[in-house]
């Protein structure tokens, strides 16, 4: 039997949870015409180690391990365009999707009768019994509406991670696709013109079989910072806007800090200063560090010491920048508001650049 579906399963640390899958999907679609591609992010918990056991005793599984990335979402498409099966299907490897829809799943695509096959957990006869908390039902609530505007479809569960289409067809929308924050399927709804024609299956939602969920808190931020990527991400891109955001607050930070110390406790300006922007600096790397930078966040006493040395050097020639454009540009006689901001900018962008190069980069 030739190849005829590939299964995706982007893995974070989910070693003991393979071997029970590829059985279940045994089970599911039989013994050949499938294969299934496990695109693991380095998980330290040795998931490639594993995945790789498991492929040397069996040719239908294949492995891709990343260096030095993170992401479900460009996880998933880069597994779905690492096989030459015609049909594909993204799911988790933690036991939450069930692999018993996927024959359903596949004669639904495969005969024309829509475009892509999404597994819902609110669909009718579908149920989310395995959601670890009521936020993230919540969540999923206004998630729903605003995804039914941007994308034009309706969907039940639109941060559905198990879906399938045909191959040829993401392909196709591969290049505009995103990769950032979003949950995927998302993604590939909205990238698509005309709409793709979706048909909804009653998804059982399982508790997962081993390990921890990597998203549980982020899921209602990423859908933020995918929202803005899919808008406005070609015009400022997205780490930087999150980057200037986190700067705004710092400066509300600072302004706090500082009236407190001067206004109320009556230090000098000049030492109330120093220590605002000290606090200010520290309140920026922590928040850039579990925001803006979540995928590199540094862990640990000794890395997190050292991002934030780096972090407030980077700020102070940052600053140093942005004081000397503004007033090298007031005294050739540019509005004094003009002459700020521009340093503002000026000095923005050399901490982005510079912090996320030497600070969450690598060298
Ligand atoms: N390759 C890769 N897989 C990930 C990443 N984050 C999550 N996953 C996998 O995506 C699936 C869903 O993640 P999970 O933590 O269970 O999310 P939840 O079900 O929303 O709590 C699991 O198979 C994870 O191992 C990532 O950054 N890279
Ligand atoms: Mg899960």
């Amino acid at each position: 039997m030739t190849l005829n579906l590939a299964i995706i399963l982007p893995t974070l640390n989910e070693r003991d949870n393979l071997a029970p899958l590829v059985a279940r999907i045994e089970q599911a679609l039989g013994a050949d015409g499938w294969e299934a591609i496990i695109v693991d992010d380095n998980s330290d918990d040795g998931t490639a180690d594993a995945a790789r056991e498991l492929a040397h005793a069996d040719p239908r599984i294949r492995v891709i391990q990343r260096i030095g990335r993170r992401g479900l979402a460009s996880a998933a498409i880069e597994g779905m365009c690492a096989t030459a099966a015609p049909f594909v299907a993204v799911m988790d490897a933690d036991h939450q999707h069930d692999p018993a829809l996927l024959p359903d799943m596949l004669a639904a695509v495969q005969t024309g009768e829509c475009d892509i096959a999404v597994a819902s957990r609110f669909a009718e006869g579908g149920s989310a019994a395995g959601l670890d908390n009521a936020r993230r039902e919540q969540a999923s609530g206004w998630a729903n509406r605003i995804a039914r505007r941007i994308t034009g479809v309706t969907l039940s569960d639109p941060m559905s991670g198990f879906f399938l289409i045909e191959t040829q067809r993401l392909r196709q929308l591969a290049p505009s696709l995103s990769g950032i924050g979003f949950k995927i399927l998302l993604d590939i709804l909205s990238a698509s013109n005309p709409s793709l024609r979706v048909r909804e299956f009653p998804l059982q939602f399982a508790k997962r079989l081993s390990g921890e969920s990597k998203l549980d808190r982020a899921v209602a931020f990423e859908f933020l910072v995918g929202l803005y990527d899919r808008s406005f991400g070609r015009l400022i891109p997205t780490r930087f806007a999150l980057f200037g955001t986190v700067g705004a607050l710092g400066v509300g930070v600072h302004f706090a800090v500082l009236s407190m110390l001067f206004l109320t406790a009556g230090r000098s300006f000049a030492l109330a200063t120093i220590i605002a922007t000290f606090v200010a600096m520290s309140f920026n790397f922590w928040l850039n560090n579990w925001l803006t930078y979540r995928d590199r966040r540094l862990r640990g006493w000794a890395a997190v010491t050292k991002g934030w040395i780096g972090f407030c050097l980077t700020c102070s020639v940052g600053a140093f920048a942005n004081v000397a454009a503004a007033t090298l540009l007031e005294a050739r006689g540019a509005n004094w508001a003009i002459a700020a901001l521009a340093g503002i900018i000026i000095g923005a962008v050399w901490n982005y650049a510079l912090s996320s190069k030497f600070v969450w980069g690598r060298y």
